[in-house]
C-alpha cells in the first residue's frame, strides 16, 4: 500500500538534519543530480541503504579511495541496480527471520540509476524487481543521455536532441525517435506507488520520496535532472530548466498511488515548449527553417501526452456510465460498451 508522507516538511527542521551526501564530490558545479540526491536524503526519515548503477553520479561521488556518501552505499554495475538492492533487501529479511537482526528496526532500500542505467540497460532488472514485489524504492535521475561517457543518446533523449551518437548536421537533425515513456512502463507493473518529480519543485519531490520510502512494496520515482554539459545550457540554469520542463508540460508532475493517478501540478497556462528548448544548445538546429517539421512534431507530441494525462485523471473520477453520458451529451458519441 502506498502511504502518505508521515510528517509535513518543514524547512527549519530540515536545515538541522545532517547532509548525507557531503560536499567535495566531483560532480560538475551546477549538476542537478546532486541536488536531487540531497533532497532525497533529507526527505528520508529512516536509515537507508543505497545501490547505485554506474553513471555520472556513481563515478563522481566515489572516486577511489573516497566516498561522499555517509550512508551504506553499494557500487552496482550499469545494468542491475534494482537486482543489487533487492538482493540486499532479501538478505535483510532473511537475517530478521533468523533472529540475527532486530525485527523492529526500519531500514529503507534505495536503488539509483541514470536514464541510461534505467530506461535502457537496467530495464530488465528494474522490471523483475518491481514484479517480484520487493520492498524498495527505485529513483531514476533522468538527464536525457549517457552523460558520463560523453553524451551518447539514450531512449530518454528527446526527439531532435543533438548528442554525440545523433549528431545534428546534414544527414540527420538530431535524435530521430521520440523518447520512451518509462514512467508509463513502470505504471504498467501495477506497483503501489510511482511518480514523476523535479528538483525545482522540492517540496513535491521530497513528499514523493517520503511516500515512496513509506510504501509497503515497490515504489518508483522518475526525476528530471538537467545536465549543463549535455543540454549545453549555462552552468547555473539547471534548476530553472527543470522548472521550465514542468511549466511547458514536457515533464508533468504526477503520481499513481494504489492505481489512482493525481496530477500534482497543473500550470495555469502551459508555457510554449520553445521556452524550455531555446536555452539548450542541443536543440539549436531545430530552430532552423529546414527543421521546423521536427520541432512541430515534438511540440504536438508533448501537447498530446499532456492532454492524455489530463484525460486519464478526469476519466478515473467518473464511472463508465458517467463517461458514456459525457461523450453522448458533449460530442454525440455512442461509447460501444454494454454493461
Ligand atoms: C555494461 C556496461 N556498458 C557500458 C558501460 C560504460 N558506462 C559507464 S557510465 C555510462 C553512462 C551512464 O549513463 P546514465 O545512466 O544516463 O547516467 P549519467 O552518466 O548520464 O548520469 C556508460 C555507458 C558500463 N560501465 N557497463
Ligand atoms: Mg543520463
Amino acid at each position: 500500500m502506498a502511504e502518505t508522507a508521515k510528517k509535513s516538511l518543514n524547512l527549519k527542521e530540515l536545515s538541522k538534519k545532517p547532509e548525507l551526501l557531503t560536499g567535495g564530490h566531483r560532480l560538475c558545479a551546477g549538476c542537478t543530480a546532486s541536488v536531487v540526491m540531497r533532497q532525497m536524503l533529507l526527505a528520508a526519515e529512516d536509515p537507508v541503504i543505497i545501490s547505485n548503477a554506474t553513471g555520472c553520479l556513481e563515478v563522481a561521488t566515489t572516486i577511489y579511495p573516497y566516498s561522499a556518501w555517509l550512508t551504506p552505499w553499494i557500487h552496482s554495475a550499469f545494468e542491475n541496480s534494482a537486482a543489487t538492492i533487492t538482493g540486499v533487501e532479501s538478505m535483510y529479511n532473511s537475517l530478521k527471520r533468523q533472529g540475527k537482526l532486530p525485527v523492529d528496526k526500519k531500514i529503507r532500500f534505495i536503488a539509483l540509476g541514470g536514464d541510461g542505467g534505467t530506461y535502457d540497460i537496467g530495464l530488465q532488472s528494474l522490471s523483475g524487481a518491481l514484479e517480484r514485489g520487493h520492498n524498495f524504492t527505485y529513483i531514476c535521475y533522468d538527464n536525457g543521455a549517457y552523460m558520463n561517457t560523453g553524451i551518447q543518446r539514450s531512449s530518454a533523449s528527446p526527439l531532435g536532441a543533438d548528442t554525440t551518437t545523433t549528431p545534428a548536421g546534414k544527414v540527420i537533425a538530431g535524435k530521430q525517435q521520440y523518447r520512451k515513456d518509462l514512467t508509463a512502463i513502470v505504471a504498467a507493473h501495477n506497483i503501489p506507488y510511482l511518480a514523476q518529480a523535479s528538483p525545482s519543485h522540492w517540496r513535491d519531490l521530497m513528499e514523493k520520496v517520503r511516500k515512496a520510502l513509506n510504501t509497503e512494496g515497490p515504489a518508483f520515482l522518475n526525476v528530471i535532472a538537467p545536465c549543463h554539459r549535455g543540454w549545453r545550457c549555462k552552468i547555473d540554469e539547471g534548476i530553472e530548466l527543470a522548472r521550465s520542463a514542468v511549466e511547458t508540460c514536457f515533464w508533468p508532475l504526477y503520481e499513481i498511488a494504489d492505481g489512482k493517478l493525481t496530477i500534482n501540478y497543473k500550470p495555469r497556462q502551459r508555457k510554449p515548449l520553445q521556452e524550455w528548448m531555446e536555452p539548450q544548445g542541443r536543440f539549436n538546429h531545430l530552430f532552423k527553417p529546414e527543421n521546423a517539421a521536427i520541432l512541430e512534431r515534438l511540440k504536438e507530441r508533448v501537447k498530446l501526452d499532456w492532454h492524455l494525462l489530463l484525460d486519464l485523471e478526469i476519466k478515473q473520477k467518473l464511472d463508465l456510465k458517467e463517461w458514456q453520458g459525457v461523450l453522448k451529451d458533449k460530442y454525440n458519441i455512442d461509447y460501444p460498451v454494454e454493461y
